[in-house]
């Protein structure tokens, strides 16, 4: 039974987000994903727009992932490895290097694997972010109509 661990917030839940856990998941038999708590991604300076009981919950529902934790610090990492008998710690190549100290530390293997390009929770974000303006300015155009009207009278 080789068992897989990763890490992130997984706000906004995507597709760059189910093709990493399909490859993490194609590494063993079991992936086991530590999801960022509210509290732990104020520190990572990171405001998800999902609770991290919604996220778990997304996660949970996600056919690539065996079990749910809570990721509450950065240095839970090797006593989760070691807990949840992890033979492989994998996360997106965005964080390619940063970890490999785990291998050391802890015995397990620290791969990286392809982010999926062109899709961010960030961008996600950005696109709500120009439809609220774009909706704003046409409520904005409408009342400037309006009031041209009126002043007809
Ligand atoms: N990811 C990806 N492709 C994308 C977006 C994200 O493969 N288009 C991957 C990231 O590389 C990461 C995982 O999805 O491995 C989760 O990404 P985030 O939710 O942004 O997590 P992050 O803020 O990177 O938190 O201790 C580690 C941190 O908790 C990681």
């Amino acid at each position: 039974m080789t068992t897989v661990i990763t890490y992130g917030t997984f706000d906004l839940f995507h597709v760059g987000h189910v093709r990493l856990l399909k490859r993490l998941r194609a590494l063993g038999d079991r992936l086991i994903v530590a999801c960022s708590t509210d509290e732990f991604n104020a520190i990572k300076g990171k405001k998800a727009i999902f609770s991290y009981e919604d996220r778990a919950e997304i996660l949970s529902a996600c056919t690539y992932v065996d079990l749910v934790i809570p990721e509450r610090n950065w240095e839970q990492k090797p006593d989760d490895i070691r807990t949840h008998k992890a033979d492989i710690f994998a996360m997106g190549d965005d964080w390619a290097g940063r970890f490999d100290y785990l291998g050391t530390e802890t015995g397990c293997i620290v791969t990286y694997v392809a982010r999926t390009p062109d899709i961010s929770t960030t961008d996600i974000k950005g696109v709500m972010r120009r439809i609220d303006e774009d909706r704003l300015q046409s409520i904005r155009n409408m009342v400037e109509g309006l009031r041209a009207e009126l002043s007809k009278y």
